[in-house]
């Protein structure tokens, strides 16, 4: 019997074992009825198309002296945490044993059924693709799923940089930093991105850049923020394509509706109390709107505008899960501290409610 079907075997085996767990994930856990039976009918015509060398491929099957068995055994690369993960490895799994059907068809001369499964896999990568897409909403979710919403502000910073003052914020354990500099030049804002987009990339931080779109998509940030007067959401959209997270400042219930209608994935609620940080910004609206957006408003959103340490309790009283603050934290003797209490009393005061 020739070695190659056995190849070809255990590569169908594993093709088809890939898709039937992303099959029942989109059937099972995500309810989609159009994406199980399209990776149900790719999964059927992987097992079908080889009926030229079934036989053959079952002659040579020998699971039990496989010398891979062992090593798969010990080996804990597939040890998955998230769903992401296993979709991905999933689909990897498919595609890659794609290839090896089709690359060892070709040695035995069926190049015909070697050009078919060359098709199968390019409609692996497609399906990818619309998994993706269809998990997107969740995953942003996720990304901006947080307590403290952190934003830079150099000038502020008691003389500590913004690179040292992310660091801290990391250490401390922040999840999502905004990088937010209104007077620094073009190239200084996209060198310091650039150092941020690493660090926080290799914390697993979600990383939003306060109004430079151009910087954002050139370093791979996870989002854009933007305000009311700077380009409509859908032009941003169109630049920055669907994956990426859109932040909306807003001030007034019109506002909020309005930016949820067009597509903001999170707004920013504020200010709540009185700020001198955002230069241009209206007067404080305070906690009726807050409270106003935590009861109708089903985007994620984040408090913002001269919260403080000794106020914050009063912000998540009213609706708050997530607050921004600049000053109370880069301008604190110790970020770690500052962020730690800080979240102490948010966390009493949910636990209170
Ligand atoms: N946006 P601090 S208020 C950046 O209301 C920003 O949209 C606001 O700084 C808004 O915590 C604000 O120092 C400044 O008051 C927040």
């Amino acid at each position: 019997m020739h070695p190659i079907y056995r190849i070809i075997d255990a590569n169908l085996n594993r093709a088809s074992e890939g898709l039937r767990v992303l099959e029942d994930l989109a059937r099972f856990y995500y309810n989609d009825q159009s994406l199980s039976e399209m990776i149900k009918q790719l999964r059927h015509k992987v097992r079908k198309n080889v009926e030229i060398c079934r036989e053959m491929c079952l002659k040579a099957r020998d699971s039990q002296t496989d010398v891979g068995v062992k090593v798969s055994k010990k080996l804990t690369v597939d040890d998955r945490q998230s769903l992401e993960d296993l979709v991905s490895a999933n689909f990897k799994r498919a595609q890659e044993a794609l290839r090896v059907i089709e690359e060892y068809l070709k040695v035995l001369g069926e190049y015909t059924a070697a050009k078919m499964y060359e098709g199968f896999r390019f409609e692996a990568y497609s399906l990818e693709k619309e998994f993706h897409m269809m998990n997107l909403p969740e995953v942003k979710k996720v990304k901006l799923d947080t307590d403290l919403y952190c934003i830079t502000g150099e000038e502020y910073s008691a003389g500590r940089d913004n690179i040292q003052v992310v660091e801290s914020m990391i250490r401390a354990g922040i999840k999502i930093i905004q990088y937010r500099e209104k007077d620094k030049k073009l190239l200084q804002k996209y060198r310091e991105c650039l150092k941020i987009r690493q660090l926080t990339k290799e914390a697993g931080v979600t990383f939003i850049i306060n109004d430079d779109i151009d910087i954002a998509m050139l370093v791979q940030a996870d989002g854009v923020h933007i305000g009311q007067d700077d380009l409509p959401i859908e032009k941003v959209r169109e630049l920055v394509g669907v994956e990426m997270i859109i932040g909306l400042s807003t001030h007034s219930p019109e506002q909020a509706l309005d930016a949820v209608q067009r597509g903001a994935d999170y707004i920013g609620v504020g200010p709540i109390y009185r700020t001198f940080t955002k230069k241009d910004v209206c007067e404080p609206v305070g906690l009726e709107y807050l409270e106003y957006v935590a009861n109708n408003i089903d985007i994620p959103f984040v408090a913002i505008g001269g919260i403080k340490e000794h106020n914050i309790e009063e912000v998540v009283a009213r609706g708050a899960r997530c607050a921004a603050l600049i000053t109370e934290i880069v301008g604190a003797e110790s970020i770690e501290k500052k962020i730690k209490s800080i979240r102490q009393k948010m966390k009493g005061c949910v636990n209170g409610v």
